[in-house]
């Protein structure tokens, strides 16, 4: 697509910076770069000169106003290195500027106004990775991709977008597209020659159909692990009162955010932290201690804590190694079952357990508890650790990051599905599924077709071949102005 407009924007983060760099994008980036750029190499009496773009070469020069006659005036705004990239060779797909400034938030405002006047206008959000999808530089998925990448909190996140934007993703869609586009032209042919071309052996579309699903079912799984990525795994802490939550949350943390003391029901409301495990953005909660209590300020914590349990991704059950399976842990061995939430048990202070079988606390006391601990929302084995010394702290994390992280497709991939892309990925699943049945009950090969061509429908919606204005305007809302 050919813009007959100009776009200009700041494309770094707003505040102070050594430098800062506004960017034009369009047909008339160059003419405009030309009005307000006098390259140092000029002799600065020359007003009238103009500066040529050389496509991917830095000149360095002023930014210089200009008289009402169109030549430049005496009045410098500031020294920069300006970089012009002639289209399609730039990341728009047009001809693109990027103005390398001093990182002045007065300077970057006094050139972008300079652009504006000479004719460009404001991008809006996103609107330089827009242009770049609409002129075929990237697909959709590539785009989400630039996305994540500029808001990836970790390093194992921000290594997944920059694996989707060179294109992983997209190049596995369009591998499974080309599959199946192949079937439908076959199955067309069939249909429309049958003399001549014959029809499919329909084990022969079976098989096709079978390896479209697999490969597809595959992308599906990482949409779980990629909203963790993106979104953070949300993680609370719930136990007894004095199990030691506050004094994990603070040893994961690595510094002293919630209250510890030896008083049971220290905590009174739920404490919320951002913290990286393992490359796994997590949000951690801390909660207020489980027990039956008259006190109404400690009975509203702990209708918080169970409102976390609902919340969370994950609970870890913090189990006091010191003491006996009790009242506590059944009552919340109950409400986890009762909601299906996945869980880690695991024993602290077991830098004071001494006993032979390597934990004080029996496992098998608590009914309800030894029901979860067997149900399949266990999401591991018992891990004894000591927020106090920091003992088995590496193997929760790593507990905790193999839920996250749970199955293979994402490092076979190098990249995961964001939700959108999941949710189209089933639908594509949904009409292969029904491909199978209507072949199954013998019907004719051209309900086939129909059922191909949605699946297809869908897939081109992940790589946005075929999109509609909504959805492109949706992805690219999320983007900061200059993107
Ligand atoms: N020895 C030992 N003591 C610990 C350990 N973890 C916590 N403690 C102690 O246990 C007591 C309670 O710790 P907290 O972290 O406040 O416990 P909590 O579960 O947050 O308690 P509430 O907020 O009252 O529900 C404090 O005196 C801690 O120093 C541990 O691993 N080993
Ligand atoms: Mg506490």
């Amino acid at each position: 697509m050919i813009h007959d407009d100009t776009i200009a924007a700041i494309s770094t983060a707003p505040g102070v910076g050594a430098i800062a760099i506004v960017r034009l994008s369009g047909p008339h980036a160059f003419s405009i770069a030309q009005k307000i750029f006098f390259p140092r190499s000029f002799s600065p009496e020359a007003k009238n000169e103009k500066w040529l773009p050389k496509s991917h070469q830095a000149t360095i020069g002023y930014i210089r106003k200009s008289t009402d006659e169109g030549g430049f005036s005496d009045d410098f705004v500031d020294e920069v290195v300006l970089i012009p990239y002639q289209g399609p060779n730039s990341y728009t797909g047009e001809d693109l500027v990027e103005i390398n400034c001093h990182g002045s938030p007065i300077v970057t405002r006094e050139i972008l106004t300079m652009a504006l006047e000479s004719g460009a206008r404001l991008a809006q959000k996103g609107e330089f990775t827009k242009r770049g999808f609409l002129s075929g530089r990237l697909d959709l998925t590539q785009a989400e991709a630039v996305l994540d990448l500029i808001h990836s909190k970790t390093e194992r996140q921000s290594h997944l977008a920059l694996s989707a934007l060179k294109g992983a993703l997209g190049d596995e869609i369009k591998a499974v597209r080309a599959r199946l586009m192949e079937l439908t032209t076959r199955l067309v042919a069939g249909i429309d020659f049958p003399e001549e071309v014959g029809e499919l052996d329909i084990s022969d579309v079976e098989k096709i159909v079978d390896e479209a699903i697999t490969r597809l079912e595959t992308l599906a799984r990482t949409a779980r692990s990629g909203r963790y990525l993106r979104e953070g795994l949300k993680l609370a802490i719930v136990g007894r009162p004095n199990a030691g939550k506050s004094s994990l949350l603070n040893a994961l943390l690595n510094f002293e955010r919630a209250i510890v003391t030896d008083v049971p029901g220290t905590t009174r409301d739920s404490i919320e932290e951002p913290v990286d495990v393992n490359g796994v953005p997590v949000i951690l909660i801390d909660t207020a201690g489980m027990r039956t209590t008259d006190d109404a300020v400690e009975q509203i914590g702990i209708e918080r804590s169970n409102k976390a349990i609902d919340e969370a991704e994950l609970v870890v059950l913090l189990i006091d190694g010191e003491k006996a399976a009790g009242h506590e842990e059944e009552v919340i061995a109950k409400k986890l079952l009762a909601v299906g939430r996945n869980f880690l048990p695991v024993i602290n202070k077991s830098d004071l357990i001494k006993t032979e079988a390597g934990h004080g606390f029996d496992l098998k006391a608590g009914e309800l508890l030894a029901r979860a601990l067997a149900a399949p929302i266990c999401a591991s084995t018992p891990v004894q650790i000591s927020a106090r010394n920091g003992l088995g702290l590496e193997d929760l994390k790593k507990l905790i990051e193999r839920f996250a992280i749970s199955d293979q497709s994402l490092q076979e991939l190098g990249g995961s599905l964001n939700q959108r892309q999941g949710e189209l990925c089933h639908k594509s699943l949904a009409h292969l599924a029904e491909l199978k049945t209507a072949a199954a009950s013998g019907l004719p090969q051209d309900c086939l077709v129909t059922d191909l061509r949605s699946a297809l429908d869908a897939l081109d919606e992940i790589s946005g071949e075929t999109v509609t204005e909504e959805v492109i305007t949706e992805v690219f809302a999320n983007f900061c102005i200059g993107k």
